[in-house]
């Protein structure tokens, strides 16, 4: 890995470089020098991202803005140039344990990064570190950004794979599933509702982050508050409801996601409350009325395109969620729908939440 490093402009000279983290995407490694300096190394995974030109110039537009908004130090991603003043590398050859593209950026010390909230407090910090963030970036232009995973919550083109994988039926699945896909596709219905909005100009374009669980964020180690958001390989132009309903799916179910047994799946208020606490506090006025409405529907919407997405690859032959079992995305998909109707039920509770903890009046 010397080789690697020593094309980058890191102060001092490696002397480690281990393995790092709980990423799925990535290779992380965190480097240490002889300056007591500290880096993370990354080698990025380019069949999940094959533009990576694209990808890395989003990622250096959202940084250099985040740095210009006063976010220095631990408060935001730093990339760390190349000897060539680059922001990536390319490193080729044959060698495929070596070959490919890379980047570095500092490392942010003393902090934690967690793949479950210990305490609801930790779900409220994660709300702040996203509210922050849809704070910081509310004056960003979002059409400037690159589409780097096309229609990524585009729920209705993801409804319609999902048509076309029942017709398609690779595997002959569809039969055992018929009660999932039939319940899918009549939700399908109103799956564009937020996009409807959109293009009828009530909603704004955001630049949001698209993968908002609580591990892409990290808190400082000793107060344990929201120090900054990290992960920006999916920072897209998109809708700021998607970044808030996709934590309260992940995070404010009272089961696990792919949980089996469904009495234990819902909606737990008081998690919803902690982020919705931590996020309508730290975005301010960012949002507008109009969006702090849809929040609610973004959770269900966020929470059915999941379902949709588990259906649509456990009919495809699970070529893109890694299971764990042979039915692990019919059992994703049949929790999902569990949560999203708990969800619909409360709708109105949410919206009251929402309007209460919103420092806005709406
Ligand atoms: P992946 O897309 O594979 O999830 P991430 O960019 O989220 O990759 O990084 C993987 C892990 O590395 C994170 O979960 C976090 O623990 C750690 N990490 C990433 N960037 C930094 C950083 N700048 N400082 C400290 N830790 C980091
Ligand atoms: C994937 O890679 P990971 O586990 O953070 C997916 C998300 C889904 C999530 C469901 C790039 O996230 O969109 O919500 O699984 N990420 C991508 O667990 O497709
Ligand atoms: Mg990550």
């Amino acid at each position: 890995m010397n080789e690697v490093l020593s094309r980058f402009r890191l102060k001092g000279r490696p002397t480690a470089c281990a393995p790092y983290g709980n990423g799925h995407i990535h290779r992380t490694w965190r480097v240490e020098t002889d300056s007591s300096a500290a880096y993370i190394l990354q080698r990025i995974n380019e069949t999940v991202f094959p533009d990576v030109p694209a990808l890395m110039e989003n990622i250096a537009r959202v940084t250099d803005y985040l740095h210009g908004q006063g976010l220095e130090g631990r408060r935001a991603l730093t990339l760390v140039p190349t000897v060539d003043g680059e922001r990536w590398l390319r490193i080729s050859g044959d060698d495929r344990e070596r070959a490919g593209a890379y980047r570095v950026y500092e490392f942010i010390g003393d902090s934690l990064c967690l793949d479950r909230a210990e305490e609801a407090q930790d779900f409220r910090e994660s709300g702040a570190a996203f509210g922050g963030f849809q704070m910081q970036m509310k004056d960003f232009p979002a059409q400037e950004l690159r589409e780097i995973l096309q229609g990524f919550h585009d729920t209705v083109a993801r409804c319609a794979r999902l048509r076309r994988a029942v017709q398609a039926d690779p595997l002959g699945r569809a039969a055992s599933a018929a009660r999932e896909i039939d319940g899918a596709l009549r939700r399908a219905e109103g799956a564009g509702e937020m996009l409807e909005m959109l293009e009828r100009g009530e909603l704004p374009l955001r630049a949001t982050h698209n993968d908002t669980k609580l591990n892409n964020v990290l808190l400082d180690a000793r107060s344990r508050k929201a120090l900054c958001v990290i992960d920006l390989d999916t920072v897209m132009p998109g809708l700021s409801g998607n970044d808030f309903g996709d934590s309260i799916r992940f995070g404010a179910n009272t089961g696990a996601e792919d949980e089996r047994d469904l009495e234990r799946v819902g909606l737990s208020m008081a998690l919803f409350e902690a982020y919705a606490g931590g996020f309508l506090a730290a975005c301010g006025e960012a949002l507008c009325p109009a969006e702090l409405e849809t929040l609610p529907l973004a959770a269900e919407l966020m929470t059915f395109e999941c379902r949709v997405r588990f259906l649509t690859d456990y009919l495809e032959g699970d070529a893109y969620f890694r299971i764990h079992r042979p039915l692990h995305n019919l059992e994703r998909a049949r929790a999902q729908l569990h949560l999203a109707a708990d969800m619909a039920r409360r709708r109105d509770e949410m919206r009251k939440a929402i309007r209460r903890l919103s420092p806005r009046r709406f």
